[in-house]
C-alpha cells in the first residue's frame, strides 16, 4: 500500500507574512536609502507578500517643485523596479493613487497625541531645517506613515534605523485603537538590516546621508555616473590619521568601511587587513570603484525602464488597483468600528 504523505485536509498552508515599506520621491534615491532599505526589498519578495510605495504625499511635507516632484516620482518608481522589485510578485504603487491612505491618516490623527508627535526626532530635525515652513503635515507625518503600514495588515516594515521611532509610534497607535475598539490592526515590527542601517553623509559623517541635502557631495545618488561616484568618495571627509580600522571616533572611516563591507560582503577584519599600511587615498578609490560597479546594473536597468513609460504606467496603475482593493477592506472595518454610517 502506498504511504499517504499529503498533509491532512484540515491543516491550512501557513499564510505568508506581509511587508510594507515606502520611499519619498524627494530627490534621487541615495546609497543610504538603497543600502538601508531598498536593496533588501527585492529578496524579501520570495518569502513574503510585499507592498512597496512611492510616498509622494509624505514628500509635500517639505516644499516641492511640482514639475520635479512629478519627474522624481516616476524616476523613483522606475528605480524601485530597477532595484529588483517585481510588480508581478509585489504590489508597487504611488501613494496618492490610493485614497485610503489619506482617509485612514485622518482617523489615526485623532488617535495620536500631540505629545507623541512632538517627540519625533525627524519632526525636530526637519522643522529646524525648514524653519519657514513648519506645517501641520510635517508634524503629523507619522500618522500618515502609520496609516500606510496598518492598511495592509503588515507584519514587518523594512527600513533604515532613522525610521524606527516612527514604527514604534505606529505600533502604539495600533495598540491604542485595538484597545478601544477590539482587535483591528496587526501590530507591525521594524525590520532593520545589521549593516548599512544608517549610512552617513560623506561631507559630515556625524550626519545621516540624505537625498535632499543641499550639498551634492554629501551623498551618492544611485544614478550618479561612475566618475562622479569615485570623485565623491575621493572627497569624503575622514580624519587626520592614516589607519583603515573600525574604531570609535573615526566616523568617516567607519562609514566608508560599512559601505565597502555592504557592497563587497567583506568583513571589517578583512578590510583592515586589505588596507593595512596603505593610505586613505587607496581605500577611498577602492570604495568608490566598488560602489560604482555594484550600482552599474541598477543604472542600466533604470535607463531601460525609463525608455518604456507605457510599461511603467501600466505597472503603477495595476499596483494602485491591487493596493486599493486590500486597503479599502481595512478602511471599511475601521469606519464600521468608529460608528461611521457605511
Ligand atoms: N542614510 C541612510 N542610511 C540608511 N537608511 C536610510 N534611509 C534613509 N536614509 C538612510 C532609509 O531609506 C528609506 C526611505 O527613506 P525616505 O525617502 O522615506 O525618507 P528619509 O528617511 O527621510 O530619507 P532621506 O534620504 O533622508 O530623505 P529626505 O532627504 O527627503 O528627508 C527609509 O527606510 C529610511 O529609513
Amino acid at each position: 500500500m502506498q504511504e499517504n504523505i499529503s498533509a491532512p485536509k484540515s491543516e491550512k498552508p501557513e499564510k505568508k507574512k506581509i511587508i510594507f515599506s515606502g520611499i519619498q520621491p524627494t530627490g534621487v534615491m541615495t546609497l543610504g536609502n538603497y543600502l538601508g532599505a531598498v536593496r533588501n526589498w527585492g529578496p524579501l519578495q520570495e518569502e513574503y507578500n510585499c507592498a512597496y510605495s512611492i510616498v509622494n504625499m509624505h514628500a509635500i511635507t517639505v516644499r516641492q517643485n511640482p514639475k520635479e516632484l512629478r519627474e522624481n516620482t516616476i524616476k523613483a518608481y522606475a528605480l524601485l523596479l530597477a532595484c529588483g522589485i517585481d510588480p508581478k510578485k509585489s504590489i508597487a504603487f504611488i501613494q496618492s493613487h490610493v485614497k485610503t491612505h489619506a482617509e485612514l491618516a485622518w482617523v489615526l490623527n485623532c488617535y495620536t497625541q500631540f505629545g507623541e508627535l512632538s517627540r519625533m526626532t525627524q519632526f525636530k530635525d526637519k522643522s529646524a531645517k525648514h524653519a519657514d515652513n513648519i506645517n501641520a503635515g510635517l508634524f503629523t507625518y507619522p500618522s500618515l506613515m502609520a496609516a500606510d503600514i496598518l492598511l495592509y495588515n503588515t507584519d514587518l516594515v523594512p527600513v533604515g534605523i532613522d525610521q524606527k521611532q516612527h514604527i514604534e509610534l505606529a505600533r502604539n497607535i495600533a495598540e491604542r485603537f485595538n484597545g478601544l475598539y477590539s482587535n483591528t490592526f496587526k501590530v507591525p515590527e521594524p525590520y532593520i538590516p545589521k549593516l548599512g542601517a544608517k549610512i552617513m553623509s560623506l561631507s559630515d559623517p556625524t550626519k545621516k546621508m540624505s537625498k535632499s541635502d543641499e550639498n551634492p557631495n554629501s551623498f551618492v545618488a544611485i544614478l550618479d555616473s561612475e566618475d562622479t561616484i569615485i570623485k565623491k568618495f575621493k572627497r569624503a571627509v575622514t580624519d587626520s590619521e592614516a589607519e583603515v580600522v573600525y574604531r570609535e571616533g573615526k566616523d568617516g572611516i567607519n562609514n566608508l568601511m560599512s559601505i565597502y563591507s555592504s557592497v563587497t560582503g567583506k568583513s571589517f577584519e578583512e578590510i583592515e587587513h586589505e588596507f593595512d599600511g596603505r593610505g586613505y587615498g587607496d581605500f577611498k578609490l577602492a570604495v568608490g570603484t566598488a560602489v560604482a560597479e555594484h550600482l552599474r546594473p541598477v543604472r542600466e536597468e533604470f535607463a531601460r525602464l525609463m525608455d518604456d513609460k507605457a510599461y511603467l504606467e501600466q505597472c503603477y496603475k495595476d499596483g494602485a488597483e491591487k493596493a486599493l482593493a486590500i486597503s479599502q477592506r481595512m478602511l471599511d472595518k475601521v469606519y464600521k468600528k468608529l460608528g461611521f454610517v457605511l
